[in-house]
């Protein structure tokens, strides 16, 4: 799975919702922060350009991308969004501390969406190096914080097309 070759930064704007009655969290890991401010910059101008207020984006921080399950999962608990972006950045190292993190993080994730029907995005860069990093965070690969802001809106869309309807079916 070639991500380089899929640049979603690139998208079809008029193809997106409308996202002004739209709440989105997002929770952010602190650990390379440079490269995950940049993620959190391109996210929240996504949604901000797609309509969502910005009274309706609540952000909060992490210390690492390990803690971004849980973190969603209190941004949930605490304003119940239509989506939680996570967004962090795990960059291999000499161990295999980043297959754990990213593994755990990606399932719980996952988990998180299914259980509570909702879209939980994995916004998590996983670079070999530095220099991968910055090339998916406003370098040469776009900005991921986008297309974790796309991915959220498109959900939401779905999600919100779908139970409207639902409401449809049946006797009225
Ligand atoms: N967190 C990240 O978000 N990105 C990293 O690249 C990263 N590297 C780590 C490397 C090691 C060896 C360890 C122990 C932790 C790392 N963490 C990283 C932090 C991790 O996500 C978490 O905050 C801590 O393990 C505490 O639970």
């Amino acid at each position: 799975m070639a991500s380089e070759h899929k640049n979603l930064s690139e998208y079809q704007p008029d193809q997106i919702p409308d996202g002004k009655l739209f709440k989105v969290g997002i929770v952010v890991a602190k650990w390379n922060s440079q490269i995950t401010d940049q993620l959190l910059q391109g996210c929240k101008a996504t949604l901000t350009e797609h309509g969502v207020p910005q009274e309706q984006i609540f952000v909060e921080y992490v210390p690492g991308s390990y803690e971004l399950p849980l973190g969603a999962s209190l941004v949930d608990q605490k304003h119940n969004p239509d989506a939680v972006i996570c967004l962090g950045c795990v960059i291999k190292g000499s161990t295999s501390h980043n297959e754990y993190i990213n593994q755990s993080v990606a399932s719980s994730l996952m988990q998180l969406g299914l259980v509570r029907r909702k879209p939980f995005i994995f916004g998590v860069l996983t670079p070999n190096n530095q220099e991968q990093a910055e090339e998916r965070a406003g370098g040469a690969h776009g900005n991921k914080g986008v297309e974790a802001a796309v991915t959220a809106l498109e959900m939401i869309g779905l999600s919100k097309k779908l139970k409207e309807s639902e409401k449809t079916i049946g006797f009225k």
